[in-house]
């Protein structure tokens, strides 16, 4: 078996004499054999990537007998056989036939009959010709002898009956490179030491290195965590501090009664809100006055309100929940505000964001499942209005890539005045609900112990309707759950909030939002 040097050897002193190799197939080894094209092939590629030689592929069809072919091909087609079977006067009994040819008497009749060589007579085959020719025989020889045959239509036909089978054959056309030699240069690995000494590195070649390889199975990002990523970026200009998301379990406390949220509003019932069975409750509110002064504004109100006048019950707030919403975290961030505060002596601004799962047990559809993720901005400043929301969002939408938003006045129970915003859509011709915000009430502020000047503007949207629309993915099912494709996954673009990309749904699939 010629080795590697071998072929290397053969090939460059063949180019060197006869200047290009047509086809590789006409080289032989030393002693006359041919050389299988995976050893040709590996040879090729390493000259070539020393540049030594360039090559191209030559690929054709040969097809090649099969056993049964050979038979044929050596002692006739089953037809022949059941034609020459048949007695010329007598003809033969189907019976006989059978003992006489085994399986090629079944295949043989049915040929023998379509080419109108013989025919049935009561139990009896009787000749319909005096002579045949074996044409499946001669197509059979002619195969074997060319590797192939005149007519095309037969090839198919001898390859359908399993008498001949197509191989792909590859060979080279291989040509001198740039810096082809007759003698492999031994290429440097690595720059040493010795050489930027000797100065020998200016003559040293070098191996390239080897990228071909399949490219690393890297883990790939999801595109929601690349519109997060965005998202994330936007609030850093903007100079915001990210909240601590990392709990998803919440006591109804901070994720209801501390937003001023009423113990029998709708919202908090297990229709709407995934309450924990074990562990069921905790206690470990901060302090307890903090507790009884929400208590106190829940019930007889304070701070300007009339509260709610019902019997605020500990034993609700102490129920644990999957948060339903962040504000459950910017409601723990404001009263540390409001700690640091009295503890400073001093208010100082801040501006929190948050971006990280919930869970509200929803009626899943196209565009909502059970869980989604939330971005949220909170800025608390003295005497902030809703102009400075509404300044604030455009702000914001700006960057997102979304201009001219509209607001809608709505209802939110720590919120007060509350807005939903909207952006009209140029493909949908169509407002596109964005989100929602408002102003905390100073039921929730001052009950946690913030000066009655300080104000909190806050908003929030969604991850998935904003990835949906960029990756131009209508329905949430592609993009979180079982059913998400993966190459999508492995293949989707970068996310740029701020230009229009690729695949991004506009017209009408990007509407329901
Ligand atoms: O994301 C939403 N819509 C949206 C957002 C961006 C967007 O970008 C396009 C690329 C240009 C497109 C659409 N929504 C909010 C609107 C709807 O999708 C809505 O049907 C679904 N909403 C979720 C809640 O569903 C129950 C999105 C989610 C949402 C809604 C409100 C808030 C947060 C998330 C809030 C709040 C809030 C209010 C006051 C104070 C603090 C927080």
């Amino acid at each position: 078996m010629a080795t590697s040097e071998d072929i290397q050897t053969l090939i460059l002193t063949t180019l060197d004499t006869q200047g290009a190799i047509e086809n590789t197939d006409s080289l032989k080894t030393a002693d006359g054999n041919a050389i299988p094209y995976l050893a040709v092939v590996g040879v090729l590629n390493s000259l070539a990537s020393k540049e030594m030689i360039t090559y191209t592929t030559i690929e054709r069809d040969q097809f090649n007998l099969t056993q049964e072919g050979n038979e044929i091909a050596d002692s006739g087609s089953h037809e022949a056989k059941v034609f020459n079977a048949v007695d010329p006067v007598n003809g033969i009994a189907i019976a006989e036939l059978a003992k006489l040819l085994g399986a090629s008497a079944k295949i043989g009749q049915g040929k023998a009959f379509k080419n109108k060589w013989i025919k049935k007579d009561g139990d009896k085959l009787v000749r319909e010709v005096e002579s045949i020719v074996d044409q499946t025989q001669l197509d059979a020889l002619e195969i074997r002898n060319t590797g192939t045959h005149s007519k095309p239509a037969t090839l198919k036909d001898l390859q359908a009956r399993k008498h001949v089978e197509k191989v792909k054959l590859i060979s080279y056309k291989v040509a001198k490179g740039p810096k082809f030699a007759l003698k492999i240069e031994k290429q440097a690995t690595d720059l040493t030491a010795e050489m930027l000494a000797d100065g020998s590195w200016k003559t040293q070649t070098f191996k390239k290195y080897n990228f071909a390889g399949n490219p690393p199975e890297g883990g790939h990002l999801h595109p929601l965590m690349k519109v997060r990523e965005e998202f994330r970026k936007i609030f850093f200009e903007l100079g915001f501090e990210e909240m601590p998301t990392n709990k998803y379990v919440e006591s109804s406390f901070w994720n209801f009664d501390a937003l001023f949220q009423p113990q029998q509003h709708p919202a908090r019932d297990a229709h709407d809100t995934f309450f924990l069975l074990d562990p069921a409750t905790s206690s470990n509110f901060p302090d307890k006055e903090y507790v009884q002064r929400v208590k106190e504004v829940h019930s007889h109100g304070g701070y300007g309100s009339i509260g709610y006048g019902y019997d605020w019950k500990i034993e609700e707030a102490e129920k644990l929940l999957l948060r339903t919403h962040t504000t459950s975290v910017s409601s723990n961030m404001l009263y540390r505000l409001a700690q640091e505060t009295k503890a400073r002596g001093s208010f100082k601004p801040a501006k929190f964001f948050s971006i990280d799962r919930v869970y509200r047990n929803e009626t899943v559809d196209a565009t909502h499942l059970a869980e989604f993720h939330q971005v949220e901005g909170v800025i608390a400043d003295k005497n902030l209005t809703l102009g400075d929301l509404i300044g604030f969002m455009e702000i914001f939408f700006e960057k997102m890539g979304v201009p001219n938003i509209k607001f809608k006045p709505a209802f939110n129970p720590y919120t007060e005045p509350s807005m939903e915003i909207f952006s009209w859509h140029p493909g949908l011709e169509k407002w596109v609900e964005l989100g929602n915000s408002g102003m905390f009430r100073p039921e929730m502020l001052e009950a946690m112990g913030l000066d009655p000047d300080v104000r909190v503007i806050a908003w929030g949207l969604g991850l998935e309707r904003p990835t949906m629309i960029k990756y131009g993915l209508d329905n949430i099912r592609e993009l979180l759950g079982h059913k998400v494709d993966l190459d999508m996954i492995q293949s989707n673009p970068a996310c740029r909030l701020d230009k229009k990309m690729g695949k991004e749904l506009v017209g009408k699939d990007a509407v329901d939002a």
